[in-house]
């Protein structure tokens, strides 16, 4: 059974695990811490990040995008559309999802790993302008339904839960954001159960 190197709180592992349940396709979750960078995420990814999915073969898939679109394949498109209009809007979806989670965790990062002499509190807070626009951008463009769900909302039901998570203060002005995130919880619990915690 292929192996998911992730961990609980990453918005990134989160997007992986829940594609993959929607593809259907079995995975044994592998609890990895990256700060102790051990030996089997150093082998599958040159870049120490998670999520990493290890075939039964021994390739290494990673990032998150090129993992969704391996259980899109190997599923016959489980995960994304198949139409090319519809298959562009969620893979723009996808982006922007993952764009807002890379300035959420890029924002965190600063405060974690730099001395606090050296936090430089303006690029923290032009990351997280960031992420509010993308976040505003879904606010305003609410996806249409929260069944028949495609990558696109995967990526964003997983950014909406890292931002409750780490800095629920970002949310504050979305509630058509959150209402549409409780509907995603209530039509698919399954999917619900793998959300940044
Ligand atoms: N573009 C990557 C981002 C993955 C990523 O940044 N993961 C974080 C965890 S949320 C990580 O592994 N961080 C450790 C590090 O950067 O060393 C993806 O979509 O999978």
């Amino acid at each position: 059974m292929p192996r998911l190197l992730y961990s609980n709180p990453s918005p990134y592992s989160s997007k992986a695990r829940m594609g993959l349940t929607l593809a259907n396709i079995a995975f044994e979750g592998v609890p990895t811490n990256t700060g102790e960078e051990p030996a089997e995420l150093m082998d599958a990814n040159p870049l120490g990040k998670i999520p990493v999915l290890i075939l039964d073969d021994g390739r290494q898939v990673f990032d998150s995008g090129a993992i969704l679109r391996y259980a899109d394949r190997l599923s016959g498109n489980a995960v994304f559309p198949l139409q090319p209009d519809a298959r562009l809007e969620a893979e723009v979806m996808e982006s922007l999802a993952s764009g807002i989670c890379d300035a959420m965790v890029a924002s965190i990062y600063e405060r974690r790993f730099r001395p606090e002499e050296k936090v430089h509190e303006g690029w923290v807070k032009k990351q997280q302008e960031k992420a509010r626009r993308g976040f505003s951008h879904f606010e305003q463009n609410i996806p249409a339904e929260t069944e028949d769900l495609h990558g696109g909302h995967i990526s964003l039901r997983a950014a909406i839960g890292y931002a409750d998570l780490r800095m629920p203060e970002l949310l504050s002005d979305f509630s058509a954001l959150k209402k549409w995130a409780e509907s995603f919880d209530e039509a698919r619990p399954d999917l619900a159960s793998l959300i940044p915690s």
